[in-house]
C-alpha cells in the first residue's frame, strides 16, 4: 500500500526537486501540496509548485496558505534561488490553478481524514501551526512529521544560530515543536559539503538527459552560485531533497536520537535557534528551573545527525531517470 504524504512547501528550486522526488516515487501517494510564504512570496511559490507537478504529470491538488509569518514581517530568499525562486528559467505558466480551499483548511481536512498520513514540511511552519492552533488534536492524527529545518549543530544559514525556515517564523515553529506530534527534524547541516551535487554529480545528472534531470540542474543554477558565495562550496545544496530522501528511505539517516527542543523566539541574536538538549540537562534537578522555567519541557523530537551521502544521491538519481 502506498504511503500517504502531505507536503507543505515554500516552493523554490530545492523544494521543486523534493516535490519531484515524491511525485515520481512509486510507493508514495502525495495527497496534497500546501504552499506557504518563505523562499518566495506565496503566489510565486504556488506557481512553482504547480509547474513542478505539471512536469511530473501529476494532478495533485495544490493549496495556497499563509502569506505572512504569524507575527513577523515576511522574509524571502530570492537572493539564493533567483527572483522567481527557480533560477529565472522562464518556465511557462502552469495550466492549472491552485484549489480554492485555503491550505490551512486543507491540512485540517487531510490530517483528520486520511489514515496514517505523514507530513513533510519544506518551508516555514506557519501553515501547520495555524492548523494546530485551530485543532490541537491533529497532532495525534499524524503518523510522523518530517521537518526540514533547524540547525542542531548551531551553524545557521541566516544567522550563525538559525536556519532559514525556523528563523522566518519562530513562533510557528515553537507551536509545532511543542504540539506533541511525532517529529523528525532534518537540519540544514546535512545538505552541506559532500552532500552537495558536485560538478561530477551534475555532469552525471545531465547525462540522464531526462526533463527531470535537466530541470533539477537548471532551476538550481542561481542556488549553486549563491552557495559558492555564502559557504565557498562548489556545488548545488539541496536541503529539501536530502530531507525527502530520508522520508522516502528512513534508513538513509544513519544517526538519530531523541531530545527536547525549544525554539528561540525572544532574542534577536539567536532568533529561530533550535535549542537541542543533547545532554538531557532537563532531567537534572539542578538545571530544570534554569533551562525551562516552570518545569515545562515539551515532547522529545527526533534529530537526524548524519546520513549516507552515497545512498542519498543514488536515490535522487534513480528518481531523475
Ligand atoms: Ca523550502
Amino acid at each position: 500500500m502506498s504511503r500517504k504524504l502531505l507536503i507543505d512547501t515554500d516552493t523554490a528550486s530545492d523544494d521543486a526537486v523534493a516535490l519531484l522526488m515524491a511525485l515520481r516515487h512509486p510507493d508514495v501517494d502525495v495527497v496534497a501540496i500546501t504552499v506557504v510564504s518563505g523562499n518566495v512570496p506565496l503566489q510565486q511559490g504556488v506557481i512553482n509548485a504547480l509547474v513542478t507537478a505539471e512536469l511530473c504529470d501529476s494532478e495533485v491538488p495544490v493549496y495556497a496558505g499563509a502569506g505572512n509569518p504569524l507575527l513577523r514581517e515576511p522574509a524571502y530568499a530570492e537572493w539564493f534561488h533567483g527572483p522567481d525562486g527557480m533560477g529565472d528559467q522562464n518556465y511557462p505558466p502552469p495550466k492549472r490553478a491552485a484549489e480554492s480551499t485555503h491550505a490551512v483548511d486543507a491540512i485540517i481536512d487531510t490530517l483528520d481524514n486520511v489514515a496514517d498520513i505523514e507530513v513533510v514540511t519544506l518551508g516555514p511552519l506557519t501553515n501547520l501551526a495555524l492548523a494546530l492552533k485551530l485543532k490541537p488534536s491533529l497532532a495525534e492524527k499524524v503518523k510522523k512529521c518530517y521537518i526540514m529545518g533547524g540547525a542542531p549543530c548551531t551553524i545557521g544559514n541566516v544567522t550563525p544560530a538559525a536556519e532559514f525556515n525556523i528563523w522566518v517564523d519562530p513562533e510557528a515553529a515553537q507551536i509545532v515543536f511543542q504540539s506533541g506530534m511525532t517529529i523528525e527534524m532534518v537540519g540544514w547541516h546535512l545538505c552541506r559539503g559532500e552532500a552537495n551535487l558536485r560538478p561530477d554529480d551534475i555532469d552525471l545528472v545531465r547525462s540522464f538527459d531526462t526533463p527531470y534531470a535537466h530541470f533539477t540542474i537548471d532551476c538550481n543554477h542561481t542556488a549553486m552560485e549563491a552557495n559558492r558565495i555564502q559557504s565557498g562550496e562548489i556545488g548545488i545544496p539541496l536541503p529539501d531533497p536530502t530531507t525527502m530522501a530520508i522520508v522516502l528511505d528512513p534508513s538513509i539517516c544513519t544517526e538519530r536520537s531523541n531530545h527536547h527542543v525549544q525554539i528561540e523566539t525572544q532574542s534577536e541574536l539567536t532568533r529561530g535557534m533550535t535549542v537541542v538538549d543533547q545532554l538531557n540537562v532537563f532531567d537534572d534537578e539542578r538545571n530544570r528551573d534554569v533551562w525551562s522555567p516552570g518545569g515545562v519541557n515539551g515532547p522529545e523530537i527526533t534529530i537526524c545527525w548524519k546520513f549516507d551521502v552515497k545512498r542519498w544521491k543514488a536515490l535522487l538519481y534513480r528518481l531523475l531517470q
